[in-house]
């Protein structure tokens, strides 16, 4: 199609680099997986556009639909839309190209945080930047690496856990849209950064994880002294705290410690807030061995209340440990008050 929004592709290279996806709760991806792999077009380059900070010029294509239970949400192919999103990933000084189709009868966008970006990717309204209903459009996301600038003055890179979300249905801030499952991860890494086994996507909405609440929050898995990233958001109108039982992270950008004098604080609890997000990586069961972990909100009638979920690390085999299964129908309301009769 053409317009004002759109522009037409063609066969273009296809990137080499692997697009992290199905990062969605509850589904365990690979890292290898790759979505970005089968990425079919390439466009014909603005001018202006096509630049990299020493990075790829990488394309794809994301869906968003309306899902049968009323959410929205981003996906990788037709018919594949989940809450939260795909996480997407890029390095420092990739440029990304987003061909968003609206598939959906509403106003819509995509919205990063952390990566530079000119108005048209702007996402929001306010910049006339957004899909009509059943619309194409591209949206161009890029990243930096860190820099010295003028009188020595040191620019940032872009690398972090950041996040993307609708910035226009119903209304000018996407907070409809947001409220319906339309926000997904992204990741941006610096070049030597370890990247993981699996990644969760966790999203703190309102009064629910990914729009879900206890006993339906989908179990996070991986095996014990697998690397897992997780990747914490938080949106809504509600102050959170993320808190994740047997496990702590540094507190810096990567969430691990870079050395034996690192002086990043660790910690197994942070601040969740609308709008924020910070990612970590643990090796699964360090220290602690497989089990069934609790990861909750700490704002304690926000967890009474359904914001809990569970970590089930397997046994390395990906055998169930001892007592995770009791754990989990207990978790579903299944295991009755008392203690289990005996032990194994
Ligand atoms: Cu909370």
């Amino acid at each position: 199609m053409t317009g004002r929004h759109t522009r037409s592709t063609s066969p273009g290279q296809l990137s080499r680099r692997s697009m992290l996806a199905g990062a969605a709760a509850g589904v365990v991806a690979p890292v290898a997986a790759s979505a970005l792999g089968s990425a079919p077009a390439a466009a014909a380059a603005k001018p202006g556009k096509g630049k990299t900070d020493g990075g790829e010029y990488r394309r794809i294509k994301i869906y968003a639909e309306e899902l049968p239970s009323g959410l929205f949400g981003y996906g990788l192919e037709p018919g594949k839309a989940t809450v939260p999103g795909p996480v997407l990933e890029m390095w420092e000084g990739d440029t990304l190209e987003i061909e968003l189709v609206n598939n959906t009868d509403r106003r819509l966008s995509i919205h990063p945080h952390g990566v530079d970006y000119s108005t048209d990717s702007d996402g929001s309204p306010f910049n006339d930047s957004f899909n009509e209903p059943g619309e194409t459009r591209f949206y161009e996301w890029r990243t930096k690496k860190p820099s010295e600038g003028p009188d020595g003055f040191w620019i940032p890179g872009s690398a972090g856990y950041w996040h993307y979300h609708d910035h226009a249905l119903g209304g000018e801030h996407g907070t409809e849209g947001i409220a319906k499952g339309l926000y997904g991860a992204l990741v941006v890494r610096r070049q030597g950064d370890i990247v993981p086994d699996r990644q969760f996507t966790v999203v703190f909405n309102d009064m629910t994880i990914n729009n879900k609440m206890a006993p339906d929050v989908p179990i996070l898995e991986a095996n014990h002294g697998e690397r897992v990233e997780w990747i914490a958001i938080g949106h809504g109108n509600n102050f959170h705290t993320f808190h994740l039982h047997a496990h702590r992270w540094a507190e810096n950008r990567t969430g691990y410690l870079h050395g034996p004098d690192d002086p990043s604080r660790v910690i197994d609890t942070r601040d969740l807030n609308p709008g924020d997000a910070f990612g970590f990586q643990v090796l699964a069961g360090q220290g602690v061995g497989p089990g069934a972990w609790m990861y909750h909100c700490h704002v304690q009638f926000h967890s009474d209340d359904g914001m809990a979920g569970v970590f089930l690390v397997r046994n390395e085999d990906g055998s169930m440990p001892e007592g995770a299964q009791e754990a989990i129908d207990r978790y579903h309301g299944h295991g009755g008050g008392g203690h289990a009769a005996t032990g194994g």
